[in-house]
């Protein structure tokens, strides 16, 4: 029988078999006839097919996934919807026109042009789309697929994964993007390829992102977080204890990522890929050799072997404490030992140049060891679920693991910021038994464990200690509370829609 993974996205020709049959069915009946309204005000017409895409939460594996290493993330049941439709423009030039149902992202219009390259420096909300877009013609073209000629999409989106949360709005969005556009254009790729070419078409909005997100959005099963393997993807189902249930609480501290990819997120990107080669060279390999065939840290990792017979471990963590210095290298120092410039080092790509402009120095040592250590976290939390522990055992477990990633995230990642500090040390305060930031970081939500029998309590302290004082300065409306602070279960990934 084929791999969950090998079957195309599932398609539906009612919302039940995704939205359940409760009060969350009736919410997303709601969304889905504001959303064919719209698109008929906007457009004259209803759409042809509708797609949808999770965001998701990530249990444990931060900042891990474009080192190679495998995270542990579940979808949630917040999504991005999409309606779209395909017409022939007859002589005028095709067009993609999006519109969205909230009227704070205004209408915008791109060539239907699967060349077109996205203008960074004038970032737009509807380039996730064209991610997609580009991203479906890209994979299409690279299996010899004839998709026909562009013609013109009217598409309008609704989305209720909140925006710079850690939560992966960004993913929810290109993943779901993409399965319209395969949709509509009469095609169904198989799962684990889909997040493959969804994961390398988000790179088209500049973040040298790994692939955990859309993975996770595109395979997920309703019941179930997911271990994800890189290189190749692979998802293998995990069972969470009953007895925990995970709350998500955001911050309020909103985390700009494709702004701010230059001093945070593709700076560790490129600190990381600095110290897998600066590794590399320590281990034994020449610097031209590792320069070319050292990509991440996974990629040296086996070398420790050869290690092991000096230091008697062959720990990737011991090997950085030994062969790292703590004190942050400057460039010079990092050029002496690759013999070559930084930017030929990194392959002159734009957006690691833009790194090194801004960087001052590099922390190899910190960014190393967070990576290492919680590879071993992800393993180890796998281990756990499935242990013959008791619950309680399990579970005290499961916090502590997730408590040492944010630490390692806080102290060596340097991925927090105050509000997130503040958030985790509130959960812990108020009986979690283990918190930590979920997602890029440098704002956005934490994940903390929590006993089921306390989560009504835990929620309401919450509110006491961390979001009064906000709701009363006006940062966030009381209605919307729930919105910020809600339990998740682990929920299904993408489908289409046709009615
Ligand atoms: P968020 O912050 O949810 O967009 C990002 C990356 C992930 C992963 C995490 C850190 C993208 C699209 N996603 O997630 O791949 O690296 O940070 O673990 O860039
Ligand atoms: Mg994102």
């Amino acid at each position: 029988m084929a791999k969950h993974e090998d079957h195309p996205v599932p398609v539906y020709s009612d919302l039940e078999a995704v939205y359940g049959d409760g009060s969350q069915l009736e919410e997303a009946q709601l969304r889905f006839d504001t959303l064919k309204a719209k698109f008929v005000e906007a457009f004259g017409h209803q759409p042809d097919v509708y797609a949808r895409s999770p965001g998701r939460v990530n249990l444990i594996g931060e900042h891990i996934d474009y080192e190679g290493y495998s995270v542990l993330p579940m979808a949630i049941r917040q999504d991005t919807i999409i309606g779209i439709r395909k017409y022939d423009s007859g002589e005028g030039k095709p067009l993609l026109r999006i519109g969205n149902v909230n009227d704070k992202y205004m209408m915008c219009s791109y060539p239907a042009d699967p060349e077109q390259e996205l203008d960074l420096n004038n970032h737009k909300w509807g380039h996730y789309f064209i991610c997609g877009y580009k991203g479906f013609f890209e994979y299409a073209a690279s299996k010899g697929l004839d998709v026909g000629v562009p013609v013109s999409l009217d598409v309008i989106i609704d989305g209720t994964v909140p925006t710079g949360s850690g939560l992966s709005s960004s993913a929810a969005f290109v993943c779901s993007s993409t399965i319209a556009i395969m949709a509509v254009l009469g095609a169904n790729f198989p799962k684990k390829e889909l997040a493959q070419l969804t994961c390398e078409c988000e790179r088209h909005i500049g973040t040298q992102s790994g692939g955990m997100d859309q993975a996770i959005s595109v395979m997920a099963k309703p019941g179930f977080a997911e271990l994800i393997d890189f290189n190749p993807i692979r998802a293998t189902d995990v069972q969470l204890p009953a007895g925990g249930t995970f709350i998500i609480a955001h911050s309020l501290a909103e985390s700009q990522k494709a702004v701010t990819a230059a001093t945070n997120y593709n700076n560790r990107v490129v600190e990381c890929r600095l110290a897998a080669i600066v590794l590399g060279i320590k281990l034994g390999m020449k610097p031209q050799e590792a320069i070319s065939k050292v990509k991440t840290l996974s990629d040296v990792e086996g070398l420790c072997l050869s290690f092991a017979s000096e230091h008697g471990s062959s720990d990737p963590v011991v090997a950085v404490k030994e062969l790292l210095k703590e004190e942050p290298y400057t460039a010079d120092e990092i050029e002496q030992i690759t013999e070559e410039d930084l930017p030929s080092v990194l392959g002159h790509s734009p957006t690691s140049l833009d790194v090194l402009k801004a960087a001052k120095h590099f922390k190899l040592y910190q960014r190393a060891s967070h990576v290492y250590s919680e590879a071993k976290r992800v393993y180890a939390f796998k281990d756990t679920v499935s242990s013959n522990l008791s619950e309680q055992d399990m579970l005290e477990k499961l916090g502590d693991l997730m408590n040492e990633s944010h630490y390692s995230c806080s102290v060596l990642y340097e991925c927090s910021c105050p509000e997130l500090e503040e958030l985790v040390k509130a959960c812990r305060d108020n009986g979690a038994l283990g918190a930590r930031l979920t997602g890029a970081g440098w704002g956005g939500c934490a994940v903390a464990l929590v006993k089921e029998s306390i989560v009504p309590q835990f929620i309401l302290n919450l509110k006491e200690c961390y979001y009064q004082s906000r709701m009363d300065r006006g940062v966030i409306d009381k209605n919307e509370l729930g919105l910020y602070i809600f339990a998740s279960k682990p929920s299904s990934g993408s489908a289409i829609f046709k009615f």
